[in-house]
């Protein structure tokens, strides 16, 4: 029986091996990929980004436990860039090992953070592939908010958490934007230590900028001040963050995080926006694919010495890259 179809019969050992395949990009992993993906496409993927420290092992440790009570298989793929010896990563880690294992409705996977970016959303969208075919109702996808792999792994992911914790000060403020951009749902995490209400205030107020008042509330003949704080109703088109407290270490907060999640994919469905954001997802892959492909056979196609005196030519500023490309496309060099 092939890897594939062991992971579709339940097998964990292939499931295991199989996301070692996919991870690395083998030829074998491509076309396990291939088979598996009809089967994809049913689970809820669900990013949690921030800063490191801010309690995203826990909270992804606890969300997990969550669903697992409401009868749901979880999958957690934890991309941690840190060494598997410093900082909190081995202590989410442990936190998970004790609440989770022994329970097959769960299966952790940790990714090293690779050295390109678009390797790494790759790899991770490969992996979700796997949970997804093999049944996983809920994917968790844990990474450390630095920047434009949060993005693309946001772009992965059906809801995003952003979370946050009190006390960091003046580096809420220097959040990025796109950060914010991506978050449906924000979680103040730590809301057992002091600075609670401030972190929120400054949430509240860089969500406003960032999130211009929609026009569609103006026109459903409703105030602004009596939309926005219970917003979103499931049918609205748009969907203003929510903040959510939580305490991950003791579970306080977690059934409105939950429930929240849960609200959020009730609109993405309601909305049309999880049919959208899928097809873009799978566009985006689409892409992605054909740009490795063509780029593999065009410069296959061309002998080194012909590539040596074409970038000679750009080199002496006789010809631009974008000049060149054309010529070859069009072919023959002039
Ligand atoms: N006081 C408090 N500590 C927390 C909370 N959540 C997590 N922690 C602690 O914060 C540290 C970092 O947690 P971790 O989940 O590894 O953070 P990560 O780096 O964002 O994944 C650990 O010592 C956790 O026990 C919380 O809600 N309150
Ligand atoms: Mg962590």
């Amino acid at each position: 029986m092939s890897l594939a179809d062991s992971v579709l019969n339940g097998d964990r050992l292939a499931l295991a091996r199989l996301l070692t395949r996919v991870e690395n990009d083998t030829i074998e992993g491509r076309e396990a990929l291939d088979v598996l993906f009809p089967h994809t496409g049913k689970a809820h993927l669900i990013g949690v980004t921030g800063a490191p420290g801010t309690g995203k092992s826990t909270l992804v440790n606890q969300i997990a436990l969550s669903f697992r009570k409401l009868g749901q298989r979880v999958a957690i793929v934890a991309i941690d860039p840190s060494s598997p010896f410093t900082g909190g990563a081995v202590l989410g880690d442990r936190v998970r090992m004790r609440d989770l294992a022994g329970d097959t409705g769960v299966f952790i996977r940790s990714m090293a953070s690779r050295g390109s970016l678009g390797g790494l959303a790759q790899a991770t969208a490969g992996l979700v592939q796997v949970f997804d075919s093999a049944g996983f109702e809920i994917i968790l996808i844990e990474t450390v908010g630095a920047g434009q792999s949060e993005v693309d792994i946001a772009r992965l992911a059906h809801t995003t958490l952003v979370v946050e914790a009190p006390g960091l000060g003046d580096e809420i403020q220097a959040i990025k934007a796109g950060i914010l951009e991506i978050a449906d749902i924000l979680v103040i995490n730590k809301a057992d230590r002091p600075g609670v209400e401030s972190t929120e205030r400054a949430l509240k107020n860089m969500l406003e900028m960032a999130h211009p008042v929609p026009k569609i509330f103006q026109h459903h003949g409703q105030t602004l001040t009596e939309t926005l704080p219970d917003n979103p109703s499931p049918n609205a088109s748009l969907w203003f963050p929510l903040i959510q407290r939580t305490v991950a270490t003791d579970g306080a907060g977690l059934p409105q995080l939950i429930e929240s999640i849960q609200r959020h994919a009730a609109h993405l469905r309601q909305s049309g926006e999880w049919l959208t954001r899928e097809r873009a997802r799978l566009e985006a892959e689409f892409d992605l694919f054909i740009q490795q492909e063509l780029v593999a056979r065009f410069r296959a196609g061309l002998p080194e010495a012909k590539l040596a005196q074409i970038m000679e030519s750009i080199q002496n500023r006789k010809i631009s890259p974008r000049e060149a490309v054309s010529v070859l496309l069009n072919g023959g060099v002039s």
